[in-house]
């Protein structure tokens, strides 16, 4: 039975990480009823076990709840349970536009952070009605009347009826499901009878193919009849229509206002491209729905099979995982060091780790992963007279090997961030060092009670290599961090070329800023240094920028006591063997083969500076 469209509310759960959507999520599922209290888990929501181990959520999940308030109406409840760290805030934009109204989570021991704020903007921008909640209030450090002040100061909503719970314990919970039913709005009644349905998510079924989440704008869509994507233009047969209850349950219809999944025998993932909008197959003079921006991978690296004989397996595992996550890009690149392997394209740090660990864990994969990069635009001196807009030979490139000889190179760009910190006064002084350290431009320093909001603007690439590593060390863990793009800027670029016996090796080169090449040359190669073992010849390790060795070290080789056997006698003995063993040596080195062993690889990365 289709649902009366104004007994039906749709939200997201929002908040920083951490501060506890999936928990609430748990609670709600558990007071509407719709699990058994025995089959009752932790963060129910979190199925993959990477999310279960980390104890964090990477996917938004949907579940349909009934519930009947205190009014004694029946509503249906969608409920959006999304991730909190940075690296998901797409997840969180799709969700966000898929509902009328979210809950806003706050951590009362912890109070306002980096992701409540930015998720609390996203949801103002969809204009959403948002119902601020204060979680666990059983832990002793909770100070709900100061999180509401906060609230107010920095986020500017009301929050005078900001709901106090524990997801916890189960307290204030009735009182989130009547403020959703009394608060928030139902879905708007469309004009038209016409099927619009928004694609709000898509993953891979081994069973059933692609499964595509959407939100029903208007008209109504059951199993038999035919839809088209209309960006895509593909059209399937509907198998099947149905919710999550949380598991999965056929219906006869979807209609409008509620959000539900489609099966359809879909094949192919992109043929469903998420903020399309799918229509019945013969409407086509229906109007698209706005849908979302794509968004694009920011960081990059290469990753090959540490054993080469991987790399068929490499390849279908990474075909698979694409189709489960359709975020990451890769394609297919060679390096002389490492060989045949993937230059692969994330969301975020994060986002590279988890895929990483999933390449591991999933298919048993034993990989070496490169530095990683940003996009860099290069400007071509070919064109050096047209403005910026028609320089058609604009390059983009996201490894060292792909940047042309510098004197082809006009000038460089580089992408950069605005970012909001927020951190314990304490810590301020060691933050603005750090921001400083990585070229960041400070734009903003407010206080909210004791805590510090810094607005900076930082290059993409300073923070892709360890500044949210540093920012936790720095603050004990205290501070949080969200970042936004905000456009290339010129900037002084190098190549710094490591060489080994004089062979580049470009799984060690990356692209730097001028200001760092010398000292992150010097400390690669002093670092390499350490790294490499001894072998039979001397192994010389130099950094270079174009054409000009900036470092160099020397691994000696080992030496064999040649002499050794040779008692007393004369010099020209001992002389005669040690140059015998100088032409051996020389020998090694001409056809010298360097093992380089893998960890080198990711160790080198890792420089303080
Ligand atoms: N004491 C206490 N702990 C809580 C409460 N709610 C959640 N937690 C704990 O806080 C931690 C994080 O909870 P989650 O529900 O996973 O947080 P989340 O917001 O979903 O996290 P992400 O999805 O990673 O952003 C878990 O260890 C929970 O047990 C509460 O009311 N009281
Ligand atoms: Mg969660």
């Amino acid at each position: 039975m289709m649902a009366n469209l104004s007994n039906i509310r749709n939200f997201s759960i929002i908040a920083h990480i951490d501060h506890g959507k999936s928990t609430l999520s748990d609670r709600l599922i558990q007071d509407c009823g719709a699990v058994a209290d025995r089959d009752i888990t932790e963060q129910m929501l979190d199925s993959m076990d990477i999310e279960k181990e980390r104890g964090i959520t990477i996917k938004s999940q949907t579940v349909r709840l009934k519930y009947k308030a205190d009014d004694g109406e029946d509503y249906i409840l969608n409920l959006m349970d999304t991730p909190g760290h940075v690296d998901f805030s797409y997840e969180v934009s799709r969700s966000l536009s898929a509902c009328e109204g979210s809950i806003l989570v706050v951590d009362a021991s912890q109070g306002v952070e980096a992701q409540t704020l930015a998720n609390a903007y996203k949801a103002i921008d969809e204009n959403h009605e948002i119902i601020p909640v204060l979680n666990k209030v059983d832990l002793p450090a909770a100070d709900p009347e100061r999180v509401k002040q906060q609230i107010e100061e920095v986020i500017g909503i009301d929050a005078s009826e900001a709901i106090a719970i524990s997801a916890k314990t189960g307290l204030g919970i009735k009182d989130v499901l009547e403020a959703v039913v009394k608060k928030l709005p139902a879905p708007a009644t469309s004009q038209s009878n016409k099927l619009q349905a928004l694609l709000v998510d898509s993953w891979y079924d081994s069973y059933l193919g692609v499964i595509i989440l959407v939100r029903i704008i208007s008209g109504s869509i059951k199993k038999g009849q035919k839809i088209t994507m209309m960006q895509t233009g593909a059209s399937y047969l509907v198998e099947d229509v149905g919710y999550f209850l949380p598991h999965k349950q056929n219906a006869s219809e979807l209609g409008a206002g509620e959000i539900g999944f489609i099966n359809a025998h879909i094949k192919k993932l992109s043929d469903c491209k998420v903020g399309d909008t799918a229509i019945l197959t013969g409407d086509e003079e229906t109007k698209p729905l706005i849908g979302f921006k794509q968004n694009k991978p920011v960081v990059f690296c290469g990753i090959y099979p540490t054993d080469a004989s991987d790399y068929d397996k490499f390849r279908d595992s990474l075909e698979r995982l694409h189709l489960n996550d359709a975020s990451f890009e890769f394609e297919a690149e060679s390096s002389t060091a490492l060989g045949l392997g993937y230059r692969c394209g994330f969301l975020g740090l994060l986002h590279l780790e988890i895929i990483q660990e999933r390449l591991d864990r999933e298919f048993g994969l034993d990989l070496i992963t490169t530095a990683p990069s940003v996009i860099y635009k290069i400007y071509h001196t070919k064109s050096r007279n047209l403005p910026k807009e028609e320089r058609v030979d604009t390059l983009l490139v996201h490894s060292p090997s792909q940047m042309p000889d510098s004197v082809h190179i006009d000038f460089m760009e580089e992408p950069w961030i605005v970012a909001t910190i927020m951190t314990p006064d304490e810590y301020l002084g060691d933050i603005l060092k750090l921001c400083t350290n990585k070229r960041g431009i400070q734009e903003g320093l407010t206080y909210v009670g004791s805590r510090a909001m810094l607005t900076y603007k930082l290059p993409l690439n300073e923070i892709v290599y360890d500044f949210y590593d540093k920012l936790k060390s720095y603050s004990k863990g205290y501070a949080s961090f969200d970042f936004d793009e905000c456009g290339y800027k010129e900037s002084q670029l190098v190549r710094l070329t490591i060489l080994v016996n004089s062979e580049s090796v470009d799984a060690l080169s990356i692209i730097v800023h001028k200001s760092k090449a010398d000292f992150r040359g010097r400390a690669l190669c002093s670092k390499l240094k350490e790294l490499i073992p001894k072998q039979m010849f001397t192994v010389a390790i130099q950094a270079a920028i174009g054409g000009k060795i900036i470092a160099r070290e020397t691994v000696s080789a080992m030496r064999k006591d040649v002499t050794a056997k040779c008692y007393g006698g004369d010099v020209s003995r001992k002389r005669k063997l040690l140059d015998k063993q100088k032409k051996g040596k020389k020998k090694m080195r001409e056809i010298g083969n360097i093992s380089i062993p893998n960890s080198a690889f990711i160790s080198a990365l890792k420089i303080d500076d």
